[in-house]
């Protein structure tokens, strides 16, 4: 059967579902802490750097692609080359490793929202956040004890997922987006206003603008931009592909993309506003410098220290809701895109209908969010798999994909006409240096040092075995997931070149 491909309603559909897609937890729970250990206001120059030489770049790229060739990653990697297939399995791969884990966060935010009405953590957050309610072991490893309490909000997660998915691209994504997405606008600013009012936000403030260029010669500084950029814009595995490939004939695809990169930046460094000067708060009320104070990073940044700063507040509780809401919301709109990815390959190789593709994916990511995130060495297990797919991963995914265009199928000046075709702005030859020559040199370097790093020192100090098995084994399973699905029988795509969208 050829049924039509989805689409969006329009382009105001298309750059709000984008948009919903790059904001997301990324934004608000990894960009303050990345920023202030780079080298505070400092970080903010590799940043806008990584931003245009290789963030805007590749997310032009990403939406060439998937409108011209019209299919989820692996359709649109066989219509470009040969073998090209395993290329856009492996994007899926990555978006289902991040799916499983990113579906965990955003349960913990929904219980925290409803926990700060009350301030369930009472007066030792710590010992609440990886105590009570994950649980947490000593060492980190694999147990399969699941945590009881988990389970519901994590369902409820899953089940809100797949409801939307099946409702479809325009009814489903599109409608999920422009009520979310508005709302998280509204709610965040207010908590922004509100972060900025209380006594020490400007200290705050300061921690994090004040620039430490010292830094800007340190590579560590460099490689944390450029890896936070593809998360951040969801670049480089599949995301902005299926996205874009929802897209009607006539769309403005640059001129949406640079509006897109930007909104998603703004909100970063609003985060970063918004986080910084509340902890300046905390810190004036416990009579230290911002930089004296600890748990800046990671989850505990969101799970520990914010319910801390909360019970200080006066008005704690609302502050507590808005700013475990505006995780929410932002992270479901990312949550829907990634799964978006792997729903859609699924369905174009398998004939399958949405439900049931949906049905199936969540289904088994569901069951691995349980038995490996849900469990008392989740938190151990989600912060490895985590690191390694994105730094590994993603970073040899778009390696993969900027040489393969540029310099195995050549197919730069034709993407970029592509781009051109209907666009106020138009893109010029700069992208092809910055595709071709900036990008994969500036990203070996990075997989290098990084993957170099992790072989040499490991991480975190976690045993070898474990970083074995669930670091580079999540690395590992994409591959060969992207090996066994490019294998497997599927319907014959009978479009040719010549029937391309443009
Ligand atoms: N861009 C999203 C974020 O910043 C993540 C992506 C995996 C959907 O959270």
């Amino acid at each position: 059967k050829a049924t039509k491909r989805e689409q969006w309603s329009g382009q105001t559909g298309f750059l709000l579902a984008a948009i919903g897609s790059a904001v997301g937890l990324g934004n608000i729970w990894r960009f303050p802490g990345v920023a202030y250990e780079n080298g505070g206001g400092a970080f903010l120059i590799p940043y806008l750097v990584a931003l245009l030489t290789a963030g805007i770049p590749i997310l032009f790229l990403d939406y060439a692609l998937g409108h011209r060739y019209q299919g989820s990653a692996p359709t649109v990697f066989r219509r470009l080359f040969r073998g090209g297939e395993a290329l856009g399995w492996f994007q899926v791969a990555i978006s289902f490793v991040i799916m499983c884990y990113y579906g965990v966060i955003l349960a913990w935010a929904a219980s925290f929202t409803i926990f700060s009405v009350n301030e369930a953590w009472g007066d030792d957050p710590t010992a609440f956040f990886l105590g009570d309610y994950l649980e947490l072991a000593d060492e980190p490893g694999l147990s399969l004890d699941v945590v009881g309490h988990l389970l519901l909000p994590l369902l409820l997660v899953w089940l809100a997922v797949m409801f939307v998915m099946v409702l479809g691209v325009q009814n489903g994504v599109e409608k999920a987006n422009k009520l979310f997405l508005p709302l998280l606008v509204v709610l965040f600013a207010i908590l922004v206003v509100r972060a900025l009012f209380l006594d020490g936000a400007m200290e705050g403030l300061n921690a994090l603008f004040t620039p430490d260029f010292g830094q800007l010669t340190n590579t560590d500084v460099w490689l944390a931009a450029y890896g936070q950029i593809f998360f951040s814009l969801s670049i480089a595995f599949g995301i902005m592909i299926t996205y874009s490939s929802y897209l009607r004939r006539k769309s403005d695809l640059a001129s949406t993309g640079l509006v897109a990169g930007f909104a998603n930046s703004s909100f970063e460094i609003l985060a970063g506003i918004g986080v910084f000067a509340t902890l300046g708060f905390m810190a004036a009320q416990s009579g230290v410098g911002v930089n004296e104070l600890e748990g800046i990073t990671g989850p505990i940044l969101s799970f520990v220290t914010f319910p801390q700063i909360i019970s200080m507040m006066p008005g704690g509780p609302i502050f507590g809701v808005l700013f475990f809401g505006s995780l929410v919301l932002a992270g479901f709109t990312s949550m829907v895109s990634i799964t978006q990815v792997v729903v859609a390959a699924v369905q174009e190789k398998f004939d399958l209908g949405r439900a049931a593709a949906s049905a199936l994916i969540v289904g088994v990511c569901g069951t691995i969010s349980i038995l490996l995130f849900a469990t008392t060495t989740g938190l151990y297990t989600l912060d490895t798999v985590d690191k390694y797919i994105n730094e590994i991963g993603i970073i040899t995914s778009a390696i993969l994909m900027t040489v393969i265009v540029a310099w195995g199928v050549r197919k730069l000046p034709e993407l970029r006409a592509h781009l051109n075709r209907v666009s106020v702005f138009q893109v010029g030859m700069w992208w092809h240096w910055l595709i071709a020559v900036v990008v994969p040199i500036m990203l070996l370097v990075m997989l290098g040092s990084t993957g170099y790093s992790l072989l040499i020192d490991g991480y975190e100090g976690y045993p070898t075995w474990y970083l074995n098995l669930m670091g580079w084994g999540a690395v590992g399973f994409a591959i060969i997931f992207a090996l066994v699905f490019t294998a497997l029988p599927g319907r014959r795509d009978r479009r040719h070149e010549d029937e391309l969208f443009d």
